[in-house]
């Protein structure tokens, strides 16, 4: 039985990536911070079977220990300060976890496999915020890195450690640079998830008004459940790699609000809907639109879900959880 370790099992991404693996007879070990995490109840909930060790990606020593605990033939590196808004706020811890976490995870990988440094597979979350400022449209493995965010910056530094440590020490380290993907475990900070609830919750007259940012930013969001598998096909090659997984479709965030009030039959939002400062971010990431040729040819992965299906699920999703929650 193969055995895999995921950093930021309590996120988006750890639980889908938790289910995939499962399915394929895993044994699944997930690294948690503490105890005392109401996410946690969701974790147990939908996958009893994940096997929970705690850490932080800001202690290299506990990294090591999770590793012997564990025995991981994979190590799949989700843990991140992800929000990018907050990054700003909070640049020092950012850098800490999301690019330095990074580093005490490979550097924990690399001392716990000295006798064979390919024996442990090694992902890395590598985000298209790299990308940021647009140099290149479709953005793909090659185009030039202009980070506009702290987090940016951050994912930048673990992106190239992983490279570096594949190079350096023989490793079989990949990086997945992952465009948004979404889906109705999506943390409510998030825009689809935000725009998704608020719709919901205005469709049933529990809300007047949805408040909003940057309404022309531009994003490339595909459904988690399909970005993971990714992920898992990344590490079954023969060789690691770096590799853009995207929908190569792009749509505004007034489509994203289109789509959404669509769905509820609302079709003129424009009263609804109100822009407010606090939402704009100091540098703003226009427009994002990937190129996933190289993922398709070589891993044979496609997406399955489209935007207005994305959208959709999401906002029924979140009108079964609202409702639930007013029945109470
Ligand atoms: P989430 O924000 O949902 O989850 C982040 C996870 O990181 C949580 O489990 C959190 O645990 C954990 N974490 C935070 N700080 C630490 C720490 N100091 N030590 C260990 N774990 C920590 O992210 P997603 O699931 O959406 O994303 C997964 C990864 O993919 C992230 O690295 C993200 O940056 C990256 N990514 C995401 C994309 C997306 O569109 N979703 C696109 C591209 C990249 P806790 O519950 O304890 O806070
Ligand atoms: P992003 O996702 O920054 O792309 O990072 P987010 O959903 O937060 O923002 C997307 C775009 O929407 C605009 N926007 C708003 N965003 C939020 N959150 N709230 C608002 O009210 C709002 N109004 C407009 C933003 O300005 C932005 O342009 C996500 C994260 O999952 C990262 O961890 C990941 O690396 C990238 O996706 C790929």
């Amino acid at each position: 039985m193969p055995r895999a370790l995921i950093t930021g099992i309590t996120g988006q991404d750890g639980l889908y990536l938790s289910e995939l693996l499962l399915a394929k007879g895993y044994e699944v070990w997930g690294l948690i911070r503490g105890q005392n995490n109401p996410k946690l109840d969701l974790v147990r909930s939908t996958v009893p079977d994940v096997r929970l060790v705690t850490g932080d990606l800001t202690d290299l020593s506990s990294l090591m220990r999770a590793l012997s605990a564990s025995r991981p033939d994979e190590v799949y590196n989700l843990g991140a300060i992800s929000y990018v808004a907050y990054s700003w706020e909070n640049a020092m811890v950012t850098s800490e976890v999301t690019g330095k976490g990074v580093l005490n995870m490979l550097e924990a990988v690399r001392l716990h496999t000295l006798d064979d440094p390919g024996r442990v597979r090694f992902y890395q979350a590598s985000s298209s915020e790299m990308f940021g400022k647009v140099q290149e449209v479709p953005q793909r493995e090659s185009t030039l890195l202009w980070p506009r965010s702290p987090y940016g910056v951050a994912k930048v530094f673990g992106h190239y450690m992983t490279i570096n440590y594949r190079e350096s020490y023989g490793m079989h380290a990949s990086s997945g640079i992952l465009f948004n993907h979404e889906s109705p475990r999506r943390g409510p900070e998030f825009v689809t998830r935000k725009v998704s609830q608020a719709v919901a919750r205005i469709k049933l007259g529990l809300q007047d008004e949805i408040v909003m940012g940057n309404l022309d930013a531009k994003r490339d969001w595909g459904f988690a459940g399909d970005y993971v598998e990714a992920m898992w096909l990344m590490l079954q090659q023969p060789t690691a790699d770096d590799y853009v997984v995207a929908s190569g479709e792009t749509h505004s965030i007034r489509d994203l609000l289109d789509a959404a009030f669509a769905h509820v039959g609302i079709e003129d939002w424009s009263g609804l809907v109100r822009q407010d400062p606090q939402f704009m971010r100091p540098a703003e990431v226009e427009l994002l639109i990937g190129d996933p040729s190289k993922a398709r040819q070589v891993l044979g992965w496609k997406p399955s879900i489209d935007f207005a299906t994305l959208v959709g699920m999401m906002v029924e999703n979140d009108l079964r959880e609202q409702s639930d929650l007013v029945g109470r």
